[in-house]
């Protein structure tokens, strides 16, 4: 039922072998990529399943007899935001709520399939870098899983909420005085070193489980969107979500594919900068800065695979400041209801500025992919809210405060 698959360079184009463990590819360094055979799957089949990443298993490379960890994730609510469409200034805004997933953020989707390949290739311990929610998500699919967690993080730059997370299912958790770049690049080197699963984006295992966000989508929408905003960081999740989009087109359950819409915090914009400037030339952010910390990225290690989504689906980018960040975050949480984190409100905050340049058009239909829950960062809620008034237990102080000017 699973699909035949191998993995190959997107550099040369080189294969290999589905359990061979390697990061990127030994003959030209390039990303590499899981390609699944086409399967003859169709919708009406699969919805019989209930939703969420397994309901779309023949789309799903796993290896025979592996033994599936899962923590039910996926199945999101897709949510129609008329109040905020209208903010945006666009007919039709959807949210796919990712917050809902299991640890609060997308990244389960990819640690199901990531973390079973982890068992199914016998490892004993598995480890990433994180800005939070990845190593939030892996501590806890690890502890579902019995595997040894080491997760990597850039010291006091990581929400709350998440670093709760790892701490408390059990994962063995280091800081570097250092940003996440930094971080990446150590557990890459200490996971070759020491024989320990890397299960940062770079693993493309972990982009087979968030592709079925796109399937998901089609599924709850009943069509492909006309766009799909996506916030960017190590831009692991619009590469994937666009390799979903454009398999099942190729499997011939879709004929149509969206525009992707990747969305940069402006002190975290290698890629957007790179594609403003069309030299082809990428140059990371040396100390990148924004109140979004989960795309606090200056050198995402998937970048390729983003601009390929983007050009390939003639699809947008652009910057967002932390105010605007901010703005759409808030209202997000007043007019619909829907508790982000920053980094998710950037694909929201990416919309109304493109309604406003002309570059979606006002009869569109976009879906914003909400990343992560609000309650992820907490600390940043107290910063941009406030703390709440205190007063003594009596009726006139109380009344006094709420009916006094
Ligand atoms: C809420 O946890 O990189 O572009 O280490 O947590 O696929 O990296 C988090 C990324 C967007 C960006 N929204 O996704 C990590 C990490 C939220 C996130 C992103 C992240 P990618």
């Amino acid at each position: 039922m699973f699909p035949k698959s191998l993995i190959r360079c997107m550099g040369c184009g080189r294969e290999y072998g589905n359990n061979e463990i390697i990061y990127k590819c030994q003959n030209c360094g390039s990303l590499l990529e899981v390609i699944i055979e086409p399967p003859k799957a169709t919708l009406a089949e699969m919805s019989k399943r209930p939703i969420g990443v397994w309901r779309y298993r023949e789309f799903l490379p796993v290896d025979e007899g592996a033994e599936v960890v899962s923590l039910q994730e996926g199945g999101t609510p897709l949510y129609r935001c008329e109040k905020l469409a209208k903010w945006a200034g666009v007919r039709s805004l959807y949210i796919k709520f990712e917050g809902a997933n299991p640890t609060g953020s997308f990244k389960d989707r990819g640690m199901t399939l990531g973390v079973t390949k982890a068992k199914s290739l016998g490892s004993r311990a598995v480890a990433c870098a994180s800005t939070g929610n990845t190593s939030a998500s892996l501590s806890a699919y690890a502890a579902r899983a019995g595997l040894t967690c080491y997760v990597i993080l850039p010291a006091g730059k990581v929400a709350m909420g998440k670093l709760a997370q790892a701490l408390m299912h059990g994962a063995k958790v280091i800081t570097v005085k250092g940003n996440f770049d930094d971080a990446l690049k150590l557990v890459v080197d200490l996971s070759i070193k020491m024989g320990i699963y890397l299960l940062n984006s770079i693993n493309p295992w972990r982009l087979e489980g968030q592709k079925t966000l796109a399937f998901e989508v089609v599924d709850q929408l009943g069509h492909v969107p006309e766009f799909l905003a996506v916030p960017m960081g190590n831009c692991g999740n619009i590469s994937a979500i666009w390799k979903g989009f454009s398999e099942f087109k190729a499997a011939g359950i879709t004929k149509a594919l969206p525009q992707m819409y990747g969305v940069q915090a402006e002190g975290a914009s290698p890629v957007v900068n790179m594609l403003r400037k069309e030299t082809g030339v990428f140059e990371p952010v040396m100390n990148p800065e924004t109140v979004a910390t989960a795309i606090r990225i200056g050198n995402p290690v998937n970048w390729p695979k983003a601009v390929r989504a983007i050009k390939e689906s003639k699809g947008l980018f652009d910057t967002v400041s932390d105010d605007e960040i901010v703005e759409a975050q808030k209202v997000i949480a007043y007019v619909e209801g829907i508790g982000v984190e920053p980094a998710s409100a950037a694909s929201v905050a990416g919309v109304k500025k493109a309604t406003a340049k002309g570059q979606v058009g006002k009869e569109s239909e976009i879906v914003c992919v909400c990343t992560g829950h609000l309650l992820k960062d907490p600390e940043e809620v107290i910063k941009v809210c406030g703390r709440p008034i205190e007063i003594p237990p009596d009726l006139k102080a109380v009344s006094e405060l709420l009916f006094s000017s």
